[in-house]
């Protein structure tokens, strides 16, 4: 079973981060450390929130695992509590990237145009330093812009998106990823493009519903996908695909919870869209060897 580490906050309260990251992962079938960044009462959409910021316990527990001899297949990365962390979770990569570790951030700053009320303007420069560090970095557009210096724009066109996973690639990551991404009205999606060129997109349905946390949602469920072993496009399609069916569930609930996505209540479909996959990489490999045998033997 692969193992990851996700470094992100505990909200409480708040189904966001690492409640949303262990959850969603665990049932994908890959073993999912943490080390949480803070403690918040809830997360920070909500009125008012307690905050216990955990910085100075990632030395010690990268300690104790380094002298466990612990490794990691992946590294995924949301929330952080200050700019200052970010420069301890670029140490915490170069200490436990090894050959094969995939590194993932979420750089969960900023949404619908703004900055979380935790951040300062200076945030963005130290987030840019950790997606320096990513194989794969997933931001919405205005983290993107954020983290681009481009402007925020609601209303744009596919140079825009272009141009901005381009500047996202000049931080240095493998591959960017821009989430809610719309070019046609009622169609919401990705778009991502890594270093070689290579472009991907995937569209599905618009929900008129937005729930907290479904960023989250998104990025746990991509960093899972990948640990099974699928190509990025199936994990960011699942990854979409199951945010949709959370925000579905979330609405035709009789009491929905404000706070965040009713994820829990589709995790069944989750797992039968991961296996579905997984059965085709099995088959896929199974037959491959078989050739292989006929030909060499
Ligand atoms: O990614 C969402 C998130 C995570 N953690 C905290 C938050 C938020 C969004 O507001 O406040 C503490």
């Amino acid at each position: 079973m692969k193992r990851i580490v996700t470094i992100q906050d505990i909200s409480c309260i708040g189904c966001c981060s690492i409640t949303v990251a262990l959850p969603v992962i665990s049932a994908m079938g890959v073993e999912c450390g943490i080390l949480p960044t803070a403690v918040l009462s809830n997360h920070t959409m909500f009125q008012d929130f307690t905050c216990a910021d955990l910085s100075d316990q990632i030395q010690p527990i990268s300690d104790m695992w380094e002298k466990e001899n612990l490794t990691f297949d992946g590294i995924y990365t949301g929330y952080l509590a200050s700019g200052e962390q970010c420069g301890q979770v670029v140490r915490f990569m170069k200490r436990f990237t090894g050959s094969g570790t995939l590194v993932i951030v979420d750089p969960a700053m900023a949404d619908n145009g703004n900055l979380y009320p935790a951040f300062d303007s200076s945030f963005p420069k130290a987030m840019a330093e950790v997606c320096r560090k990513a194989d794969i970095i997933l931001p919405n557009i205005t983290e993107a812009a954020l983290l681009t210096g481009m402007p925020y724009k609601t209303a744009y066109d596919r140079t825009y998106i272009r141009e901005m996973l381009e500047r996202l690639l000049e931080l240095g990551c493998g591959t960017a990823v821009l989430t809610g991404v719309s070019f046609e009205p009622g169609r919401l999606g990705v778009a991502s493009l890594d270093r070689e060129g290579k472009e991907f997109t995937y569209f599905t349905k618009w929900c008129s519903q937005s729930y907290h946390g479904t960023g989250d949602i998104f990025a746990s469920t991509v960093t899972g996908g990948l640990m099974r072993g699928l190509a990025l496009g199936d994990a960011l399609t699942i990854a979409a695909d199951y945010v949709v069916a959370c925000i579905e569930a979330t609405a035709s609930s009789e009491n929905p919870r404000w706070y965040g996505a009713e994820f829990e209540k589709v995790i069944p479909d989750l797992c039968r869209m991961l296996g579905e996959r997984v059965k085709l990489i099995h088959e896929a490999t199974e037959s491959n060897s078989r050739f292989l045998e006929r030909n060499i033997v």
